[in-house]
């Protein structure tokens, strides 16, 4: 039953793409950034020609609908609109996509070959609502948050996503960390080997931004009692734990960058905002946790992306 919890791993002959992949839930508190993330990966814009991505492939109709709204929504300069918490999981959006990655030159026994090998990386990832994450705070014994948590066992990887601008929000997500990561353990009997990316957005912030290639120092200073909640579970066995940071925006500029972001608001809950220059929207590090949550390991051309 659990198969498809591992790593599918198909060894290469000459051409044929190492595949990788992972079943994802993306949770978070409200507006931290699920959707922009989700919608700016499937959409891809203006990709970078030495990107080590080389293309990003919405593979159903939920992910589909989801690159029209990054379209017809963000890249006219709007908002996305909040994501409502569904009744039962089973009606949340699920988004499948497909990520290849360029070959990266290896050598190969017995010839001594260079030869470009290609990593493609499928996921299928749930977007829960802000709500699913406030209610892991106050709520216990729903039926509703029973359902979700029951779906995040189903899951391999858990794409743990915090506004970097939120870090006045530290304890209460560490709190709902903490029920959720006692909730799954609590009820897993599967003993899969669980790996959760703590991602933090908006990275194209200024304070973010100049700190954007130290994402474990980062989460370490800006959210210090999240990261010992995730040290202490990857301690006790619970699983990986690993570090990143994103903007679903980017920045405009390579000289002197500035955030390709207006803000609309900003406070204790961190900040919205619409893109600047949607002509020029690139998003950055969207890629890095996803290999992660696949492969186990740390890619470093994405991480530098
Ligand atoms: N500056 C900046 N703002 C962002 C970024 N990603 C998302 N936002 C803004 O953050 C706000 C919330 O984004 P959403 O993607 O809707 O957040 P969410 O986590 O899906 O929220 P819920 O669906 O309510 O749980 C919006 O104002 C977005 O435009 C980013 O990378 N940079
Ligand atoms: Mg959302």
């Amino acid at each position: 039953m659990f198969d498809w919890y591992k790593n599918k791993t198909t060894k290469s002959s000459v051409s044929e793409p190492i595949d990788r992949s992972a079943q994802v839930r993306v949770i978070g508190d409200r507006a931290s950034g699920k959707t922009a993330y989700m919608a700016s990966l499937a959409y891809w814009p203006n990709a970078n020609s030495s990107s080590p991505v080389q293309t990003v492939t919405p593979l159903n109709d939920d992910t589909n609908e989801l690159v029209e709204n990054a379209q017809n929504i963000l890249e006219q300069g709007l908002q996305l609109g909040q994501t409502d918490l569904k009744v039962s999981v089973e009606d949340v959006q699920d988004y499948s996509l497909s990520i290849v990655l360029k070959g990266q030159f290896s050598w190969k026994e017995p010839k001594v070959t260079l030869q470009p090998q290609l990593v493609k990386l499928n996921i299928n990832c749930r977007d829960y609502s802000g709500e699913f994450f406030s209610d892991l705070l106050h709520k216990t014994g729903d039926s509703q948050l029973t359902n979700y948590l029951e779906d995040c066992l189903l899951a391999n990887g858990i794409m743990f996503l915090a506004d970097g601008t939120s870090h006045r929000k530290d304890s209460e997500y560490a709190n709902g960390l903490d029920k959720f990561l006692i909730a799954l353990d609590r009820t897993d009997i599967s003993k899969i080997q669980r790996r959760i990316a703590f991602v933090m957005t908006k990275c194209e912030q200024s304070e973010l931004w100049v700190n954007r290639h130290k994402p474990r120092e980062l989460a370490q200073a800006r959210f210090p009692q999240t990261f010992r909640k995730l040290q202490a579970w990857q301690q006790t066995g619970g699983g990986q734990v690993d570090y990143f940071t994103t903007s679903a925006f980017g920045v405009l500029g390579s000289k002197y960058p500035e955030p390709n972001s207006v803000r609309i608001k900003r406070d204790r809950g961190g900040t919205s905002s619409c893109i600047k220059d949607p002509k020029r929207w690139r998003p950055f590090g969207l890629v890095a946790p996803i290999y992660w949550l696949c492969t186990g390991e740390r890619h470093k051309e994405l991480d530098k992306d």
